[in-house]
């Protein structure tokens, strides 16, 4: 399948971000656009090893060459540095593992066994509730300085990683530890209908601050990993199933909401039995799982409730003055002269180039075929065009999506703006259901395919 105009468009998009991370951050964790220089989170080379299989995908074969010698020379774990196991997980171990799939080069395996075995530390807690940190060099773990709990979306958002691992390396550790996380947590008291607290505690492995529920931050990928790891298991492990059909009905029954004037279909957050009509657009995950959940032959009024919520994360971006979203909205419930449906407070108006929107009208195109999905992707593409793109090369994060004459540039360019946003719009744009085939790929929480075990 040839590739199309919007798709040599994305391509367009990543060389001018990766001309940036090149030129000024090569081997890196993060771009500094403006400031033509970087950041540092691990010092891993985060953009580089969360770019590898976009660069794939994309057909960049120079800048995946590039990229791999970097990998081959450069990249060392042997260090003395803390990393959130969860980031690293998902983006590293992820990303590696998929560049291994992709490409059959099993200098990335090795990598991935590597970075694999320095974060089971992480693992020795009194609960075998993992703890959010890990000195990948003296093989020491800790939680974060003030608290002993661990984020419930971080310690159930590892497991396709480390289970493809196991299977990979014949180890079994890799999968034992994980598994022993979600069996603990499908027993677990304090849930409501399926929706989960946002913290648990590493040495009781109970759930804390009970009573406050959200898709958002903290909690979101619980959701989707229930899923997924069903769906890379072969659909066997009914336990996952279960609590994700449990979920979805909680979240119909105590978090969706229609705002006024346009009755937007939306996901709240739930505080003590109090509603609050706030929804981060980390939710926007949501209707591509939902999705993905309807193509496995779950329910199909998920297709139908997926199809209301990314017409809402659309109007997240459409209606606001730069066609970008906002990292959180508050929706109005009642209708008032001249107010839309969403409200910005102004802590909240930033936008950090992230994924979720596109992911989902990537799923939505894959299993309606409607190409309105295809046509909103390209207007948020255009938008961050517009308002994120540095000249001198590379995307930037912005503090106003409110203000086009100067949505104030934050400086930074996410490393899951190559890994996961362009990927999923490139994906978006293509016609070609074998450029990453559903029913052969489960997509990790940062966009990095791997095989479902036993295919459909
Ligand atoms: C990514 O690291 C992943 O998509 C994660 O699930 C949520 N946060 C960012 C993107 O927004």
């Amino acid at each position: 399948v040839p590739i199309n105009e919007r798709q040599l468009a994305v391509i367009e998009a990543f060389r001018h971000a990766w001309r940036g991370y090149k030129d000024f951050a090569w081997g890196h964790d993060e771009l500094k656009p403006l400031s033509k220089s970087y950041s540092e989170w691990f010092g891993l080379g985060l953009t580089l090893i969360d770019a590898l299989d976009t660069m794939w995908i994309l057909g960049l074969k120079e800048e995946f060459e590039e990229a791999r010698k970097w990998v081959a020379n450069d990249l060392v774990f042997d260090k003395n540095v803390d990393v959130n196991l969860f980031e690293s997980t998902i983006r590293i171990l992820g990303g590696l593992l998929s560049t291994y799939h992709l490409s059959g080069d099993s200098l990335f395996l090795e990598k991935a066994k590597d970075i694999g075995n320095r974060l089971m530390p992480a693992f020795k807690t009194p609960s075998k509730i993992p703890y959010s940190d890990v000195n990948i060099g003296r093989g020491t773990a800790h939680p974060p300085r003030w608290t002993s709990d661990s984020t419930v979306a971080e310690v159930t958002s590892i497991q396709l990683e480390f289970r493809e691992l196991s299977r990979l390396t014949g180890d079994e550790k890799f999968q034992k530890a994980v598994d022993e996380v979600m069996k603990h947590v499908h027993t677990l008291s304090g849930k409501n209908d399926g929706l989960v607290p946002m913290f648990i505690n590493t040495n009781s492995g109970q759930f804390t601050h009970l009573g406050v529920y959200t898709l958002g931050a903290r909690a979101d990928s619980y959701y989707e990993y229930l899923l997924k790891q069903w769906i890379q298991g072969g659909k066997k492990e009914n336990e996952l199933l279960e609590d994700y059909m449990r979920a979805i009905e909680g979240v119909k029954k105590h978090l969706l909401q229609r705002s006024a004037p346009k009755k937007l279909t939306f996901v709240g957050e739930l505080a003590h039995g109090h509603f609050s009509a706030k929804m981060d657009h980390l939710v926007c995950f949501l209707p591509g799982t939902l999705a993905l959940g309807a193509h496995n032959g779950l329910a199909a009024d998920h297709m139908k409730l997926a199809e209301a919520l990314i017409e809402t994360c659309y109007q997240m971006y459409a209606q606001v003055e730069t066609g970008l979203s906002p990292e959180i909205v508050h929706f109005n419930l009642h209708a008032q002269k001249g107010h839309k449906d969403v409200e910005i407070k102004p802590a909240d108006r930033h936008n950090l180039l992230r994924p979720e929107t596109v992911e989902s009208l990537f799923y939505m195109y894959r299993f309606t075929g409607d190409k309105k999905y295809q046509d909103w992707g390209w207007e948020i593409l255009q938008n961050f065009n517009k308002y994120t793109r540095v000249p001198t090369g590379g995307y930037t994060s912005i503090n106003n999506v409110q203000n086009p004459s100067n949505p104030e540039p934050r400086d930074k360019m996410e490393s899951f703006f190559l890994g996961e946003t362009l990927k999923y719009m490139f994906l978006l744009f293509s016609d070609d259901i074998d450029l990453i085939n559903l029913d052969k790929y489960v997509f990790n929480t940062e966009a990095h395919p791997l095989p479902i075990w036993v295919p459909a």
